[in-house]
């Protein structure tokens, strides 16, 4: 987005219209231009009403968390402060493994309007139609390769906690990495890792959030469909998905320097006080086993606990249903 869009903006944030001649003026852009950014604008969701004789006035904001948006409301040090923001891409997690690949530095993130080619765990489909928060991280933390199972866990923490300030609701987690609101999965985490040896190259977390979306027409497997909702859905109202975002990328940014500074113990500690799935019978369904007992604990490496037949087993992956 270059500085004279951003500067065109803040013309049109005046109270009074401003006439095409007035922002061409002010702006440097050419009148003939002006229209295009005016309709480039609306695309992006900003309502800007025109008349005849007077020109034009912004009416309302986008909510879309564009970078120009972001940079104004962020509070990290880090997280956010380079954002690459796509109306459309096949997965933002993808082009942020590429552009880690290449380099780009901890904190860079990607965002889309919509994926076309969105993804889950184990090479599953991710819908991400228009009115969802797509996001992904690249971080470069300190921790060790085995304390990095603890990632998915700050960011659903993180996931939560944006979405009980800016949304008002109830949100709730899921192991391994789902974030819910009464009872409905709302949002997924994936983590993607590039590491050598004993280092952690980068990692890449992949963030997904059924925001303001209908659910009801989402293309997903059906199995799944009665378990998910959307903020939109489960609230009835809309939540705003700049503050949305810019308070999740925050609170990412204060759980992974926890989990750098103290290890996983506050991690798992948070995580358990927003999970109510602790002590209840669930169902684990597993790619080659199906198994049933009773949740009791999460352990350091981020495992699951589980009680059947007397016997303890430790659960590394896998879907849970809650009886
Ligand atoms: C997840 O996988 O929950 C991780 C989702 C991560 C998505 C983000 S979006 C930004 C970034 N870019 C990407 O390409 N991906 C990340 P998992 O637990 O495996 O859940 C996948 C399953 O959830 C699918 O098999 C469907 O049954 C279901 N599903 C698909 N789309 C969904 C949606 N929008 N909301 C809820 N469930 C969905």
């Amino acid at each position: 987005m270059s500085d004279r869009l951003q500067q065109f903006i803040q013309l049109l944030r005046t109270d009074d219209f401003m006439s095409g001649q007035d922002l061409a003026r002010k702006s440097g852009i050419s009148r003939s231009a002006i229209w295009k950014y005016i309709v480039k604008l609306r695309r992006y969701g900003y309502s800007i009403e025109s008349r005849r004789g007077m020109g034009y006035r912004l009416t309302a904001r986008t909510d879309l968390p564009v970078p120009w948006e972001l940079e104004e409301i962020l509070k990290t040090s880090f997280v956010g402060r380079k954002v690459v923001f796509k109306e459309s891409v096949d997965s933002t997690q993808s082009l942020a493994l590429r552009l880690a690949e290449k380099g780009e530095a901890s904190g860079l993130v990607v965002i889309a309007e919509q994926q076309t080619a969105g993804r889950g765990r184990l090479k599953r489909k991710w819908a991400s139609p228009k009115g969802g928060l797509w996001l992904s991280v690249i971080l470069k933390p300190s921790i060790t390769i085995t304390m990095s199972t603890m990632l998915p866990f700050a960011a659903a923490l993180a996931v939560c906690d944006a979405i009980r300030e800016s949304a008002k609701a109830d949100a709730k987690l899921k192991w391994p990495n789902d974030v819910m609101i009464s009872g409905k999965k709302v949002a997924g985490i994936l983590l993607d890792m590039s590491a050598e040896a004993d280092r952690i190259n980068y990692v890449v977390i992949g963030i997904g959030i059924n925001a303001n979306n209908d659910t009801s027409k989402l293309k997903i497997d059906r199995h799944a469909k009665p378990d998910i909702s959307s903020i939109k859905d489960s609230t009835g109202k809309e939540v705003n998905r700049l503050e949305l975002a810019a308070n999740l990328l925050s609170k990412l940014e204060i759980y992974c320097s926890v989990l750098e500074k103290y290890g996983p113990d506050p991690i798992i500690r948070e995580w358990k006080s927003r999970s109510d799935m602790l002590g209840k019978k669930i169902t684990i369904v597993q790619q080659d086993r199906t198994l049933s007992g009773i949740a009791s604990d999460i352990k350091e490496d981020g495992s699951l606990v589980l009680k059947h037949k007397r016997k303890e087993i430790n659960i590394v992956a896998g879907d849970i249903i809650i009886s």
